[in-house]
């Protein structure tokens, strides 16, 4: 199928608006929609919140002269909906409205829908054309489409690091490698994410809030706490923080007496069973995004089980000497068994550098 540019043109607006859905959808994706008459833009809208209206929805509800949307042209990034969830569903909306043609970015991936959606509108006799800039349209929702594929949720590791590659000093302090405009990216990127995972050492010694503080938050990701023998202090700040903190332990038996909202999980060579974390984290709170926020240890634990998706490093112009610590635990012996990566942006963040690389697929 050959696509004209207005297509492109009206795909790309219909993306931008699925966007500004970015930090509030979750466990839903981020759909936007454009409706299309003669060429001109007649309705738009976009998923805000699970439980409200889906984008087609919102966009029809924009329309002022409804008799206008007789033929159409929807253009939604996401194949609309045949099944009622939450809401009733969006295929049967679009036919109902008289819309003529729908354009869209991707398949949706929910095994409730999977090409469902598609179909009811075909059979309604709407001319259905896609997939149209799915890469941008995946991108978009990467969390959702691998928790629906895979049952786990997209896992990005957030690390800073000074020019030598180190973390840390030897006694642990790290507070601030990087400057005040790389946290206030850090900011976004927990903004974004169902959940935050630390593990017990860095709350021990940092006391983090890893929460966000951005004004138009009004949603703050789950925190866990990764500590398999339970040692963390019921008085840390992380506690004190609105939202849930939940503390990952593979110590049962004091998971029981803990005045703290522990969550058992499975053992693995004496730790917490990450997977098994990872897991749960998509089937009992649906993330499809979640940021790692830890020191060297949990982090290189993460990565040497092949868990992390997504590596963002923020890369601070300062050097903290051969006695720091390293950026990762993760022993490698020859440069055969080194991991590949691939280096998806580079940028400045104020005074210091992000780089996002993702491994290479094994
Ligand atoms: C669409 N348009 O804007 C969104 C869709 O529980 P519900 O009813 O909100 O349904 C959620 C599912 O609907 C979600 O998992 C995904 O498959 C689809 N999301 N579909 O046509 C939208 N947000
Ligand atoms: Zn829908």
């Amino acid at each position: 199928m050959d696509f004209s540019t207005a297509d492109t043109v009206f795909m790309q607006q219909a993306l931008r608006l699925a966007e500004e859905g970015l930090n509030t959808t979750t466990p839903n994706p981020r759909v936007g929609c454009v409706l299309v008459k003669d060429g001109v833009v007649i309705g738009e809208g976009y998923h805000h919140r699970a439980g409200e209206p889906h984008a087609e929805v919102n966009a029809l509800k924009s329309v002022i002269d409804r008799q206008q949307l007789a033929g159409a042209t929807a253009y939604v990034t996401l194949e609309p909906c045949s099944h009622t969830g939450k809401t009733g569903p969006c295929a049967d909306a679009l036919v109902d409205a008289g819309i003529g043609r729908l354009v869209y970015a991707m398949e949706d991936p929910n095994p409730l829908v999977a090409g469902r959606g598609l179909d009811k509108l075909q059979r309604a006799g709407v001319v259905v054309d896609g997939p149209l800039l799915e890469e941008e349209a995946l991108s978009l929702n990467l969390g959702f489409v691998k928790r629906m594929r895979t049952g786990l949720p997209l896992v990005r590791c957030k690390l800073a690091m000074s020019l030598d590659g180190r973390t840390a000093m030897r006694s642990g302090e790290s507070k601030w490698i990087t400057g005040p405009s790389a946290r206030a990216d850090v900011q976004k990127l927990r903004a974004r994410s169902c959940a935050i995972i630390t593990g017990v050492e860095s709350v021990l010694l940092d006391d983090p809030l890893l929460t966000v503080r951005l004004p138009e938050c009004e949603r703050q990701p789950i925190r866990v706490i990764v500590d398999s023998q339970l040692r963390v202090d019921p008085s840390a700040e992380v506690f004190r923080q609105p939202g849930t903190t939940l503390v990952a332990t593979c110590d049962a038996a004091k998971a029981l007496n803990s005045e703290l909202d522990t969550w058992p999980l499975p053992e693995k060579m004496g730790h917490v069973d990450l997977r098994e974390l990872l897991l749960g984290l998509a089937e009992h709170y649906q993330c499809n995004e979640v940021l790692l926020e830890t020191g060297a240890k949990l982090a290189g634990a993460f990565v040497a089980a092949g868990l992390v998706d997504e590596l963002i490093v923020y890369v601070a112009a300062k050097l903290m000497g051969s006695d720091a610590r390293p950026l990762l635990e993760l022993p490698i012996l020859t440069m055969g068994a080194s991991l590949e990566l691939t280096i998806k942006d580079v940028r400045a963040v104020g005074p210091d550098w992000r780089i996002t690389a993702i491994p290479d697929p094994e």
